[in-house]
């Protein structure tokens, strides 16, 4: 594997270093390696599917418990540390960013953080990165750029609902030691409340401009919020063996095991080095590509986390086996969804259940068939069309499985424009160079950096159209708030809308009432609950229920002050299109 195209890499990779060195960071540009699409398929291709077993990942309380076993605020100290990392037997260690409490446990992805509704998590996030970023980052961004160098980062909690200071706004950014600090940081600690109602979140990095890079370079860990009563009625499959995450993320490397992201930009001259997607040929499921699981056969619950920059996922599964979705992102669905298939995009959570003892097979395969873009590029193939191998165990259980899939799950708030206070238009842009390669992203035709325009009542709901005027699927992500898709109509005459919103940006004035006549869309059922992120199909307009306020408790206020600074954010989940610059701010207003 080691190869003089590695001693080159090496060499080449010194040079960039000294450049960064004897040069202002921002002048720096990586030196690339001449290598081909070809060569960075082929590592990925001598890979052999199904050799590592799937990894547990490691959890950590988010919380204690008393004397009189009550529940009481915990206090974690999380750090990103840079180590080496394998995700195949047969490729060599790979340099990564990787959460943990030390730099011996530190994972990838990082540690499983346990929570208790409503009882706070104090989490303080410590940067122990390197000067230098191990991948390519472009400097044209905006972007996070401290003046002595380091790697900034900042942790949001994906899904969490507390105050702004604590949503790691992507100016929040600090370098190792707290050494420096972007605008808009304020302390060391978030506390996070917990008010989310039981369900799957995830922290990652969010830092402006690097948040694609980093989150490659392994910056992401689940996140799941508790509440011991509902999971005793519900029964489901649980314990550590039985209830688990997969976190899915696709990967490129070079033959030295190195992670690989082209740094070449696509329009070189505009942005020396950004893409508008990244998209691995090894897909790792907790840290390995292509692993395996020993399964009894039995019912197991799945946590499923895309956490890929750009690739959206359609997972099914071999010899006969359905998945139940019990959940989307961080709701319960109000009963289990059967299907053959889900689609999820980068960020997406699907809580499923899958009952080994319905198969009388000895394993099944877990595949993915979305096309990449999403949903009208190209097909996948036999290596990014695989994910991982359950292989079933021939007994039946043991100990015996009493868990089960209920057929009433948890129903919350009801999904009703009726009681909106604002309509909003969100238009999704996608610029172009004469030769339709993207050069960048922005959503209603404005920069992250444009004054706020989105300032929503807290404890209010709101109805958004999101119209994509791009030609793929975006995945819509509001922090703060929970949403719902309602319905997807698409434009009947794209074309002419978009050259009217190129040059007026006002949808009501381009008659967006006459264009989203078209084909409807319908929403999978297995989506019809309270989610943090949304599909928007390309050329269609999404009327999406967006609410700030608590669905499980029937729309009741935040528990905590939502107003204020720094404010929160909203952006498209693909991350190279966040970072240039599909992200808008959001603040609340009283
Ligand atoms: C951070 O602090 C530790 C311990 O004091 C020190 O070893 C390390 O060099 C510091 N790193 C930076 C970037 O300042
Ligand atoms: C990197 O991107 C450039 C510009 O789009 C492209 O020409 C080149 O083939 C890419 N390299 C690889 C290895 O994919
Ligand atoms: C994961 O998300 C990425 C984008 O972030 C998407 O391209 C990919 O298809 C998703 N995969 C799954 C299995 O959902
Ligand atoms: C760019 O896209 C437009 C509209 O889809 C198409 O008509 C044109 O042929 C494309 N140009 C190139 C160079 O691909
Ligand atoms: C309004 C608009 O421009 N829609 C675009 C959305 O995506 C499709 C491709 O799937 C384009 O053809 C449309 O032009
Ligand atoms: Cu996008």
């Amino acid at each position: 594997m080691v190869s003089a195209n590695t001693m080159v890499r090496k060499l080449l990779g010194f040079l960039a270093v000294m450049v960064v060195i004897r040069g202002r960071l921002s002048e720096a540009l990586p030196v690339c390696l001449p290598v081909t699409k070809a060569d960075i398929q082929r590592v990925s291709q001598f890979l052999t599917m199904y050799v590592d077993e799937l990894p547990k990942i490691p959890t950590v309380f988010g919380y204690r418990v008393d004397e009189e076993g009550c529940f009481k605020p915990g206090y974690l100290t999380i750090g990103m540390f840079q180590k080496k990392w394998k995700f195949h037997r047969d490729l060599p260690d790979t340099t990564v960013f990787a959460f943990g409490t030390s730099a011996q446990t530190a994972t990838i992805p990082g540690p499983t953080i346990e929570a208790i509704h409503g009882v706070p998590t104090y989490v303080t996030w410590q940067n122990h990165l390197p000067p230098n970023h191990i991948l390519p980052w472009d400097p044209t961004l905006p972007t996070a750029i401290p003046k002595n160098g380091g790697v900034p980062t900042v942790v949001h909690l994906h899904g969490g609902l507390h105050p702004s200071r604590f949503d790691g706004h992507p100016d929040a950014w600090f370098t190792a030691n707290f050494t420096e600090t972007g605008p808009t940081w304020t302390q060391q600690t978030d506390v996070y409340p917990n008010a989310h109602h039981p369900g799957n979140l995830w922290y990652h990095d969010h830092a402006k401009g690097l948040t694609r890079i980093n989150l490659l370079a392994g910056l992401t860990g689940p996140y799941v919020i508790r509440d011991p009563d509902q999971d005793a009625k519900l029964n489901l499959p649980s314990g550590s063996e039985f209830d688990r995450h997969l976190v899915i993320a696709d990967k490129q490397f070079y033959d030295d095991g190195s992670l690989y992201m082209n740094c070449t930009g696509n329009v070189p001259y505009v942005h020396p080095q950004w893409h508008p997607e990244y998209y691995g040929d090894a897909i790792t499921v907790n840290g390995k590509a292509w692993p395996y699981l020993q399964v009894q056969r039995r019912k197991y619950r799945f946590r499923i986390i895309n956490t890929s920059n750009a690739r959206y996922l359609d997972l099914s599964l071999t010899n006969g086996l359905s998945f139940s979705v019990v959940g989307s992102d961080g709701s319960y669905l109000p009963s289990p969804v059967v299907t053959q298939s889900i689609v999820l995009s980068p960020s997406e959570i699907a809580d499923v259940v899958i009952d080994f003892s319905t198969t009388t097979a000895s394993e099944s395969l877990m595949n993915n068939a979305a096309r990449y873009p999403y949903p009208n590029g190209a097909q996948p193939d036999q290596y990014n069309g695989r994910v991982m191998k359950f292989i079933i165990q021939s007994s039946y259980f043991d100990p015996p499985d009493e868990s089960q899939i209920p057929s009433n799950l948890v129903t919350y708030t009801p999904a009703t424009t009726a009681t909106a206070s604002v309509l909003r238009y969100i238009t999704m842009y996608d610029y172009q160079t004469a030769s339709n390669d993207t050069t960048h992203l922005y959503i209603n035709g404005k920069k992250f950096t444009d004054p706020v325009t989105e300032m929503p009542k807290t404890g209010s709901t709101e109805v958004w159209e999101v119209i994509n005027l791009t030609s793929e699927d975006h995945p819509l992500h509001l922090h703060l708030a929970t949403l719902r898709a309602m319905e997807v109509q698409c434009l009947v005459d794209a074309t002419t809308f978009t050259n009217c919103m190129k040059s007026k940006n006002d949808a009501v004035a381009c008659n967006i009432a006459g264009q989203a006549t078209g084909r409807t869309i319908s929403i999978p059922e297995y989506e019809k609950t309270w989610k943090n992120t949304v599909k928007i199909p390309p050329g269609c307009k999404a009327t999406v229920i967006v609410k700030f306020n608590l669905v499980d408790k029937n729309d009741a206020p935040y528990p905590f002050d939502a107003t204020g600074s720094p404010g929160y954010v909203y952006h498209c989940h693909i991350l190279d299109h966040e970072d240039n610059v599909m992200i808008r701010p959001m603040m609340m207003v009283a």
